[in-house]
């Protein structure tokens, strides 16, 4: 039997070079120069819903370019040619591919993503980097300690999930580390606002069990800094995996199973979990300013209170989220946070 066409996953994305899982195993491919997006399905439900929530207040533009509901960039939309996908093939991406009679293969064309999970590349450039498309969630990982926790960083990864469209759960990592009262006591604003928490250690072993129950029959990303113990995480859940633990040079980045590009692993109570880079920086692609208050979820029966349309709760009279701050409704270390972000943006 001839069989030369073949749809699969991206498992691994690293300079010009994309391991794709296939029916018929895994295939080392290149990509056709100008890859295209397949045509077009409409969109998911839940950008439906969430468009609702915004209320029309995007313009077209930001519309067209949204994470959610076009995976692809508008910029070669117009016109004869099919749109490109953003931020090149990625982890996750759905691909078909054709063989090449040395056993490798050529990816012809990127399904539509139903998600992407973006941040904007670390330095001053504007850029977008998707670290992953079509995942289902993401976990966001921080460690007790070594290096410290930041409740800013949870704020910054949960705002972007949210914006994204993807479900978010928190996994505080190095629970050895630090007495479980304090700990539970510090995590509750994220529980009562209706995040899942896991308190894990890879060192006790506590919360792993947890952990795979959540990652199982899912395509999930771990995010988070560089040495929380994602890797690590990771070979707890599934222990047949060898992913390297500990500091490596984004230099050199040698090793297979680096997370310098980030790495999809299947999971063999079904599912995958990525592994992704260690992320020193963590900039907000493409939030717009108006749209932050919103990717905190616990702010949005509030601000449809605000006396202005364009509040941006910083000081405004009549203001919704403000109320509910002063009226311990919403907790008072999210919303500084919030203005804090949202005079970063300005
Ligand atoms: N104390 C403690 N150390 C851990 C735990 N999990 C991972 N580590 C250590 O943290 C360091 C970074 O782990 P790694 O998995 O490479 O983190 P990653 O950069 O997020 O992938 C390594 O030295 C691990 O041995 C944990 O639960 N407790
Ligand atoms: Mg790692
Ligand atoms: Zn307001």
């Amino acid at each position: 039997m001839h069989c030369d066409s073949l749809t699969g996953i991206v498992l691994q994305a690293s300079s010009g070079f994309f391991e794709v899982e296939t029916a018929h195993g895994t295939i080392l491919c290149v990509a056709r120069s100008q890859v295209q997006v397949a045509q077009t399905q409409p969109p998911s439900d839940s950008t439906q819903k969430k468009a609702k929530h915004r209320k029309g207040k995007r313009s077209k533009s930001q519309a067209v370019l949204d994470g959610n509901s076009n995976s692809y960039s508008c910029a070669a939309s117009g016109g004869n040619s099919m749109p490109r996908p953003v931020g090149g093939i990625v982890l996750g991406d759905k691909v078909a591919v054709t063989l090449t009679p040395d056993g490798r293969g050529v990816i012809e064309e990127v399904m539509p993503r139903t998600t992407q999970f973006s941040r904007k590349v670390a330095g001053k450039r504007r850029d977008e980097q998707v670290i992953a498309a079509n995942l289902d969630q993401v976990v966001i990982v921080l460690a007790t300690a070594e290096p410290p926790m930041k409740e800013t960083s949870i704020n910054r990864y949960l705002a972007v999930a949210e914006y994204c469209g993807l479900a978010a759960v928190i996994c505080i990592n190095k629970a050895d580390l630090v007495s479980a009262e304090a700990l539970e006591e510090r995590m509750s604003v994220y529980r009562d606002i209706g995040y899942e928490v896991i308190i894990a250690s890879t060192v006790s072993g506590t919360g792993i069990t947890k952990l795979r129950h959540i990652l199982s029959g899912k395509t999930s990303a771990l995010v988070g800094p560089s040495g929380v113990g994602k890797s690590s995480l990771i070979s707890a859940v599934e222990p047949n995996v060898d992913l390297e633990v500990g500091e490596v040079s984004e230099s050199t980045g040698k090793g297979r199973h680096t997370t310098t590009s980030g790495r999809l692993i299947r999971l063999e109570g079904g599912g995958y979990v990525a592994d992704t880079p260690g992320m020193r920086e963590f900039g907000f692609y493409r939030i717009p300013g108006e749209d932050l208050a919103w990717c905190f979820r616990e702010f949005r029966p509030h601000i449809e209170e605000c006396r202005f349309r364009d509040c941006t709760h910083t000081g405004e009279p009549g203001c919704g989220l403000q109320e509910a701050v002063e009226q311990g409704l919403v907790s008072k270390g999210r919303y500084e946070h919030y203005v804090r972000l949202r005079e970063e943006m300005r």
